[in-house]
C-alpha cells in the first residue's frame, strides 16, 4: 500500500537511526495504533526492527527475501522497479510480465518471484529456479525503437549485470555472446528477452533475468552442476539478494538513459570491455547448423561475426557459442 511504501522510504532515508512513532503518524497520516500494526507486519515479513522508548523504531536488518518492499527500500532508480509485482511462485516470471505488459502495465514495471516451477531459457530450454536462493525477475521496458534494435537491450542488461555483480561482490564477471554471463568460466546468469511488436514498433521488451545467487553446489541439479555457478560459491559468502536486484535495475536505468541518448556505441565499448568470446576461435550453434572460426566482434546491431578458415565472415543473430 502507499502507506508502507511511504514508511520503508522514511526508514529508508533514516539509515538505521530511529525515527519517533510520533513522526512516523505524522508523516504518514495515520495514528499511533496504525503505525504499530505496520511494524507488526514488517516484523512478520522478516524485517528485524528495534523499538525503544523515547526514541522510536529503527531497522536492524532486512530479510534475504526479493519481496517488493525488500527491493524498494533504498531502491535509488527513479523509474525502473517503482511498481513490483511479486509472488511466492510461478510458472514464469515472464508470462506474468507479458500479461501486465499487454494490459497496458508502465515502462519499468517489475515481476520478481522467489521460485519458478516452469522458468524459460532461450529455444525453449529450462531454467532452474529454485525456491529463495536466486533472482529471478522479468523487466518491462517500452523503448522507442525498432523491433531489429531489441538485441541491444540483451547486450546492455548483460552489462549492467556484470557491473552490478563487479560493485556488490567484487567478483569480475565474464560475458559470453549473445547473454550469459560467467564466473570463472561457469554459468551464473542468464538473459531471455522477449518482444511484443508490430514490423516497425515494439510495444513492450520483456527483460527474463535469472541469476544463481546463493545456491550451494549440491544445490544444482547433477545435469548442470559442471557448467553452472552461484555467486556465493565463487565468493565463499552469502550475498544479500535485494541489495543486488537494487543495483542491477540502478545500473539497466544508467545504461538505458544513455542508451536512448547517444545510441549503442557506448553500450557496445562497455559490453567488449566483458567480452571473453571476441579475438577467440569459437563454435556457434545456430538453428541452421554449426560455423567454426575466429569471433572478430560485435556489429552496431549487436550481430556477431565470425570469420571462418576461407576468410568468409558470417553474422551470427543467434547461436550458442563454445570457447
Ligand atoms: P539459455 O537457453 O541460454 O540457457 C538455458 C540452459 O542453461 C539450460 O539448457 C541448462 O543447460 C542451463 N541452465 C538451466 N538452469 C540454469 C541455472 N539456474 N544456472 C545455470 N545454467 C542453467 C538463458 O537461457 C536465459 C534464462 C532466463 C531465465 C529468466 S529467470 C526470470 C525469467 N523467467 C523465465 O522463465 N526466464 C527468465
Amino acid at each position: 500500500s502507499e502507506t508502507r511504501k511511504k514508511l520503508l522510504e522514511l526508514f529508508s532515508e533514516a539509515k538505521g537511526d530511529f525515527i519517533s512513532g510520533q513522526k512516523i503518524s505524522e508523516i504518514l497520516g495515520c495514528s499511533r495504533t496504525a503505525v504499530w500494526k505496520h511494524i507488526e507486519d514488517l516484523r512478520k515479513e522478516g524485517f528485524e526492527l528495534e523499538a525503544v522508548r523515547r526514541l522510536g523504531y529503527r531497522i536492524v536488518n532486512t530479510p534475504d527475501k526479493v519481496t517488493a518492499n525488500e527491493i524498494q527500500l533504498g531502491l535509488k532508480t527513479e523509474t525502473l522497479g517503482r511498481y513490483i509485482h511479486f509472488e511466492e511462485e510461478v510458472t514464469s516470471t515472464q508470462t506474468i510480465a507479458q500479461k501486465l505488459a499487454y494490459e497496458g502495465a508502465k515502462e519499468g514495471t517489475l515481476v520478481v518471484a522467489e521460485q519458478q516451477i516452469a522458468g524459460r531459457g532461450r529455444m525453449a530450454r529450462n531454467w532452474f529456479s529454485p525456491k529463495g536462493t536466486g533472482i529471478w525477475m522479468s523487466l518491462i521496458l517500452r523503448p522507442p525503437i525498432p523491433p531489429q534494435k531489441a538485441p541491444h537491450l540483451t547486450l546492455l542488461t548483460a552489462v549492467a549485470i556484470a557491473q552490478a555483480i563487479q560493485d556488490v561482490t567484487g567478483l569480475v564477471p565474464d560475458i559470453k555472446w549473445p547473454n550469459d554471463i560467467l564466473i570463472n568460466g561457469k554459468k551464473c546468469v542468464g538473459i531471455l528477452t522477449e518482444l511484443q511488436a508490430e514490423p516497425d514498433r515494439i510495444h513492450s521488451v520483456i527483460i527474463g533475468m535469472g541469476i544463481n545467487v546463493n545456491q550451494t553446489v549440491e544445490q544444482f541439479p547433477e545435469d548442470i552442476r559442471a557448467i553452472a555457478t552461484s555467486l556465493a560459491i565463487e565468493k565463499g559468502e552469502k550475498i544479500k539478494r535485494a541489495e543486488l536486484v537494487q543495483e542491477i535495475l540502478f545500473k539497466i536505468e544508467m545504461l538505458y538513459r544513455q542508451y536512448l541518448q547517444h545510441g549503442f556505441r557506448p553500450i557496445k565499448l562497455l559490453w567488449e570491455g566483458y567480452a571473453i568470446s571476441i579475438g577467440k576461435e569459437i563454435t556457434a550453434r545456430t538453428l541452421s547448423g554449426t560455423l567454426r572460426g575466429m569471433a572478430l566482434g560485435i556489429t552496431d546491431e549487436g550481430v556477431l561475426m565470425l570469420e571462418d578458415a576461407d576468410g568468409n565472415i558470417h553474422y551470427i543473430h543467434s547461436a550458442d557459442i563454445q570457447l
